[in-house]
């Protein structure tokens, strides 16, 4: 008989480094279901990947003085390099610069404008760079972006359009059909409130102004719009139109797409109706989750560096407290479907409390106590009496309990469950209390009853939990004597063997001093944003010490020419230019501010330190200094040459 599939993706994501655990959500939500349905005995197909194309990354590349593809392939390779961190186990890393994805979206692009649902006509919008979104002038809130609060820009421009408003009738039918298709229950009303009654209007679909992304097969001069290239990815990653879809033809529709709640209104409306204009069957659900918090606002890249003095950065939090502990947090923190307030002190509290006290405690004191009172030797199952029967109905139960919530996605229930077992297993150590039975001899049989219970109550919470924890529930099977792959037919109470060797497991997930390690966190943090500010110190602090004409000539100065200059996001500090120096083009993030403003800056002559080690400020690469003269009051003043001068040139 053919196993059940299940098909489920993540969004894929803008390669824009910089990441926080707020990316990490997602995607851990889904590897854990992933996880769960293949250990159901499901054929999972997990796709996650990178969303490549638009004016976002053409122009950084251009910033940068850098191809796009330049700019973003160390930002992918960080990006996987995070998925490895977390141990997340997807089938397929899609990137919508695969050249077999580009193929495939020009051909669903040739497909609708055949079939009339794809026209030319003259576009007239405003567009959001960083959300790749185009909206009415209706539907700007202050004249700005209605989702991100950010300027817009008029565009007008000959356009291909797709008939969205074709498929409003359509859309809403399937919201009353099928209610399962968009959850949780309240995103429907998002959609049918802000989008559908209002009115859907037919959706421009090329660029001829951008240039990075699939040019359509039937007019080279327009290019994909990023939202139907990046949506497509769910069928292209399957193969659909290219010379092999049985990978399409197997997993489609998929069964889940797991998506961040801000981008709904793309999966639950456009995605449907291109699969409908393409006659291909509709994902059978679309979940939009709540958002990570900090502060009381999203956690975003602009927000990051603001973060009031949390630690943001997926890589120093796995490294600090371990894969296991982030993914735990992420996956029982925030209550499914709302958002959450994330905080380094939440994060302390929940290893603390559920990992290192439940959790860990059960397992030391478990395989300790074998090993003191049987010399590490698991003892038979005994009779069943007293408070056993409970514990072991309890354990036994757990599955049907966590496998409810997963079928709601709800992984914080589903570990909640998990966690009531490991709780009344402690509660059960306690009401036991097996040190006393170890005193009288003639109460053995019965202490190794206790112990077995335990054990294999141990053992169960360990296999329940293996979707979610990548790492310690194999430690806890291994320190079993059992095999770490173990699945979820090994769950009847009773499957450990007596006399089967148990190794005292030292914890499992240290306990952490809070007020201690909120100081180092806090320390971090600040010492981070320190490089990133780059204070000059007060001149009359600086200890100015003789250096030698060698010293000198180590600092590389050049004179460059700023030709494009930008305030950057979320400072009043710092502007972001592009300095030609000679042939080449370098991004320079300098604290001129307040002293200059971008037009000004634009055709300046500077010195530049050229060989600086290159860093990130405020997310901003910075490859390098301009030179300015400061006063005793600080008041800052560019050096430039005293007479023209070709970039290029260097000064000694
Ligand atoms: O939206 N809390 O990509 P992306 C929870 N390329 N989730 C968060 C979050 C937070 N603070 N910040 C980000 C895109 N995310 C498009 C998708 S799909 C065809 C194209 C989540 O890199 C966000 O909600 O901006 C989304 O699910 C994921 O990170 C990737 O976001």
């Amino acid at each position: 008989m053919d196993r059940k599939k299940f098909y489920i993706t993540t969004p894929i994501y803008y390669p824009s480094g910089n990441w926080h655990i707020g990316h990490c959500y997602t995607t851990v939500i889904c590897d854990a279901l992933a996880r769960f349905h293949k250990m159901l005995g499901e054929d999972v197909f997990f796709l996650t990947g990178t969303d490549e194309h638009g004016q976002k990354i053409e122009k950084e590349a251009q910033k940068r003085g850098v191809t796009p593809m330049q700019f973003i392939d160390p930002l992918v390779s960080e990006l996987k390099d995070m998925w490895r961190l977390l141990n997340i186990s997807y089938d397929r890393f899609i990137r919508t610069t695969d050249e077999q994805h580009v193929k495939s979206v020009q051909k669903i692009y040739q497909k609708l404008y055949e079939s009339g649902d794809i026209y030319k006509a003259e576009y007239s919008g405003y567009y959001c760079t960083p959300c790749e979104s185009m909206w009415t002038e209706a539907q700007l809130v202050g004249g700005k972006c209605p989702d991100c609060g950010r300027e817009v820009t008029l565009q007008k421009e000959e356009s291909y359009f797709f008939r969205l408003s074709k498929y409003a009738p359509r859309i809403l039918k399937l919201y009353e059909d099928e209610p399962e298709f968009l959850q949780p229950k309240s995103r429907i009303n998002e959609m049918v409130n802000n989008f559908l009654k209002p009115g859907l209007q037919d959706l421009c679909v090329s660029r001829t102004t951008v240039k990075w992304g699939v040019q359509l097969p039937f007019d080279p001069n327009h290019y994909a719009y990023v939202w139907i290239d990046a949506l497509s990815n769910y069928i292209t990653a399957l193969g659909y139109m290219s010379g092999d879809d049985s990978l399409y033809r197997k997993f489609w529709p998929a069964d889940l797409h797991m998506v961040g709640k801000e981008i709904v209104r793309f999966h639950a409306i456009i995605w449907p109706a291109i699969l409908m204009a393409l006659g291909e069957p509709l994902p059978k659900r679309v979940y939009g989750h709540g958002w990570l918090l900090i502060g009381g606002d999203k956690l975003s890249k602009s927000k990051q560096d603001q973060a009031r003095g949390q630690l943001t950065d997926p890589y120093e939090l796995v490294k600090r407290y371990g894969t296991d502990a982030v993914r735990y947090f992420l996956l029982r923190e925030i209550p499914f479907g709302s958002d959450g307030d994330y905080t380094g002190e939440k994060l302390l509290n929940r290893i603390n409390a559920d990992l290192a006290n439940d959790l860990g405690n059960l397992v030391s004191r478990t395989t300790a106590m074998i090993c003191q009172y049987f010399g590490g030797n698991l003892p038979p199952r005994g009779k069943t009496e007293g408070v056993d029967g409970e514990l072991i109905a309890l354990a036994e139960g757990a599955f049907e309990k966590v496998k409810r919530a997963m079928d709601g996605l709800n992984a914080p229930d589903a570990l909640a469950e998990i966690f009531n077992v490991v709780s009344r297993a402690n509660k059960y150590i306690d009401e036991t209390t097996p040190w006393l039975l170890a005193k009288d001899e003639s109460k053995k049989a019965r202490l190794g009853a206790v112990l077995y219970n335990l054990a294999e109550t141990v053992r169960i919470c360990a296999v329940l939990l293996k979707p979610f924890l990548t790492e310690s529930p194999k430690r806890i099977l291994e320190s079993l004597g059992c095999d770490a792959e173990a699945g979820f037919d090994t769950l009847a109470f009773g499957g450990l063997k007596a006399g089967v060797p148990i190794e005292k497991l030292p914890p499992v997930f240290p306990r952490i001093d809070v007020k201690k390690e909120l100081d180092e966190v806090d320390r971090i943090v600040k010492s981070k944003k320190k490089t990133i500010e780059q204070k000059n110190p007060k001149a009359e602090e600086v200890q100015v010490s003789e250096i030698t004409i060698e010293d000198f000539a180590k600092v590389q100065l050049k004179v460059g020419e700023v030709v494009a200059c930008e305030r950057v996001e979320n400072s009043d500090k710092l502007l972001h230019e592009t300095v030609k120096i000679g042939e080449e083009v370098r991004s320079i993030v300098s604290g001129i501010a307040k002293y200059y403003t971008p037009e000004e800056m634009v055709g300046k002559r500077v010195v530049v330190v050229t060989n600086l080690k290159p860093v990130k400020l405020r997310g901003v690469l910075s490859e390098g200094m301009i030179l300015c003269a400061e006063d005793k009051d600080g008041n800052l003043a560019l050096v430039s040459p005293e007479k023209e001068m070709q970039s290029g040139g260097s000064v000694r």
